[in-house]
């Protein structure tokens, strides 16, 4: 066996926000990838567009850097639970790990599921206490929870024995013991380089494991992947074996390895190393490349199920195909597919009614960063309210259960249990800081979480944070009545006034502005009251010839609620739609005119009887 002492590989893992992509940066800035005079900004990493207005992590991507004569392989990955399946998708081209803890925060149920995958694919782990700039970081109780959750995952007594670096990666700072003066991350380098092991060869032909795709629109499909034995260079000849063990000959065109932002275009790579590989065609996610005279296929990467799911359908509102530039079924369908090469936890199956797919998904923002995109890109469609998948084990049916982390104020502690036991929650524990500050932890089916978010951050007036993450399935515990108020719906076509939407407020909450388009069945606000009504937002007051004092002032409207794509998903019951534009996002009833809904809601009740 031998190894490549000239490469570490390294994955960078993490809860949300702890600071991977930050570390990154400090990693790419001390390691002089930039000219000195080059204004590179932060996260740079998060270099998709909705990465950077969301600014959080979607995708895992590669970087390298040299230090000491040694290339190290970065693997930023992201840390929302929804986007787990990335992190499932690229540690397996790593053998070390970065664990990153926020220094107030702690650990935190994501930490706890990628460093369990980190674990059970024996990678050697080192664990970075980031943020120690914050003036209220708690090392020492921080370090006794990791190693708590050390002691339940380890699968070996020797991955008990990590080693800990103290970072600031905001300073680009990193030191060995607490209360240390740093100037550069120098010893996180050393660290890496010291304990991370080289990347081991087995002798043989070419085999590669593709963990990541890429596209250009001159070279087509790039395969990024680890090689794990043997060697690739431009013109070889190879052979791609798929899921079905199939396999096709390619002539390999260019060969890359990463240094910094850039790929580095190369005569020859070899086992060890991270590269990305043009010219074969058709490659998926999962497929070996290997050499034709053994062509072997590695284990395939295993990704865990989706736990919810909607439905993407053609537009069917009155405003349909007016501002979108891909609107029909095909052009829907063949998107939706295209998904699937590179998004692995996704589902997409096709259902009973041609113009409408089932898409599921780890989380309602895994599915909203699709719809996010799909939107920008110029699709137009519509998407139903969010559902929890069930399955059926053993003759019974179960759902998706998860562990709730709110972390908050005293004050809110009432509020919160009260809103989650509506929704299934239970509490299972409760820490005080002492200093006012509380987490709370509760059991909660997925199907009480969706729609939660938005009523969360309004109760506790956003000085509250939440992170679920998924745990097991259990019998099902019976559905949820819904607590959201009644709709105002548009009980007429045309542009909303300022007087009808005057009256309409009179009834509660609007969503539209005077001059925006509505149809009959847009939903235009929230109701006060438990039960939908129809509403005439285009109503114009009536003429008279009499001036009176007081009606001729200018009548002053409440501004709108306007909802993000996120919280009009959240919002929506399973009655009702969510239409996507590339420039509106409405809100609408499945049925339209008030007769359809009135009909349904009687044949309902007839079945029930
Ligand atoms: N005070 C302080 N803030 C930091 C430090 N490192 C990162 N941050 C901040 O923490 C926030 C999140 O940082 P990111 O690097 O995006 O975190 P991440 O782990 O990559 O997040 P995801 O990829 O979305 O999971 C940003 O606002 C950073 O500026 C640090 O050392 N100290
Ligand atoms: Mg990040």
């Amino acid at each position: 066996m031998n190894y490549r002492s000239d490469i570490r590989n390294i994955a960078i893992i993490a809860h949300v926000d702890h600071g991977k992509t930050t570390l990154v940066d400090a990693m790419l800035k001390q390691s002089k990838v930039f000219r000195n005079n080059q204004a590179v900004g932060e996260l740079i990493m998060d270099s998709n567009t909705l990465e950077r207005e969301k600014g959080i992590t979607i995708m895992a991507k590669n970087t390298a850097v040299v230090y000491r004569g040694v290339k190290i392989n970065i693997i930023d990955t992201p840390g929302h639970a929804d986007f787990s399946g990335e992190v499932e998708r690229v540690i397996n081209m790593a053998d070390g790990c970065l664990l990153l803890v926020d220094s107030v925060e702690g650990p935190m149920p994501q930490t706890k599921f990628v460093l369990r995958h980190a674990l059970q694919r024996g990678l050697k782990t080192i664990v970075v206490i980031n943020k120690i700039d914050r003036s209220n970081s708690r090392i020492a109780e921080v370090i006794r929870l990791i190693q708590d959750l050390f002691l339940e995952l380890a699968t070996s007594t020797d991955q008990l024995d990590f080693h800990v670096l103290y970072a600031s990666a905001k300073e680009g700072i990193a030191v060995t013991e607490p209360g240390m003066s740093g100037k550069d991350i120098s010893s996180l380098f050393d660290c890496i380089l010291a304990n991370v092991p080289p990347p081991r060869i087995e002798s043989g032909p070419l085999q590669m494991l593709v963990s990541n795709l890429d596209y250009d629109s001159h070279k087509g499909r790039i395969a990024i992947g680890r090689i794990w034995r043997g060697k690739v260079a431009p013109h070889d000849t190879v052979v791609r074996v798929n899921a079905d063990g199939d396999m096709v000959y390619h002539e390999v065109a260019e060969v890359f390895t990463y240094l910094g932002l850039k790929r580095l275009k190369v005569d020859l790579a070899e086992a060890g190393d991270i590269v990305a590989v043009t010219g074969v065609e058709e490659i998926s996610i999962g497929d070996t490349i290997a050499d034709p005279a053994q062509p072997v296929a590695l284990p395939r990467i295993e990704i865990s199920e989706p736990t919810v799911e909607m439905t993407f359908g053609v537009n069917t509102s009155p405003t349909a195909g007016r501002e979108g530039r891909f609107c029909t079924t095909r052009q829907l369908r063949e998107r939706l597919y295209k998904e699937l090469e590179t998004n692995l936890s996704l589902r997409v199956q096709d259902t009973d009614s041609p113009d409408t797919f089932l898409v599921k998904g780890r989380g309602e923002l895994h599915l909203a960063i699709l719809i996010e995109t799909m939107r920008r890109e110029g699709y137009e469609f519509e998407v139903s309210k969010p559902e929890a998948i069930t399955k059926v084990i053993d003759g019974k049916t179960v759902e998706p259960i998860e562990v709730l982390t709110v972390d908050t104020r005293n004050e809110y502690i009432g509020v919160l249990t009260e809103m989650l036991s509506k929704r299934q929650g239970k509490m299972i524990d409760m820490r005080n800081d002492g200093q006012d500050n509380v987490r709370l932890i509760f059991q909660i089916p997925t199907k009480g979480l969706l729609g939660f978010r938005s009523s969360f951050l309004i109760s506790t007036r956003g000085e509250s944070t939440m992170n679920s993450i998924f745990q097991s399935y259990e019998p099902w515990r019976g559905e949820i009545v819904s607590t959201r108020n009644g709709v105002l719906v548009a009980s007429e076509q045309g542009f909303a006034i300022t007087y009808g939407l005057n009256n309409a407020q009179g009834r509660g909450l609007t969503f539209i502005e005077p001059g925006t388009q509505v149809y009959e069945g847009m939903i235009v606000g929230l109701n006060s009251r438990l039960q939908d009504i129809p509403v005439n937002v285009c109503k114009e007051k009536k003429k008279t010839n009499v001036r009176s004092s007081t009606s001729d002032i200018a009548v002053k409207l409440t501004p709108p609620l306007k909802m993000s794509l996120e919280q009009a998903i959240d919002f929506v019951n399973r009655d009702e739609l969510v239409e996507v534009t590339p420039k509106n996002i409405r809100l609408r009833k499945k049925l339209l005119t008030y007769s359809q809904r009135l009909r349904s809601i009687s044949t309902t009740r007839l079945s029930i009887k």
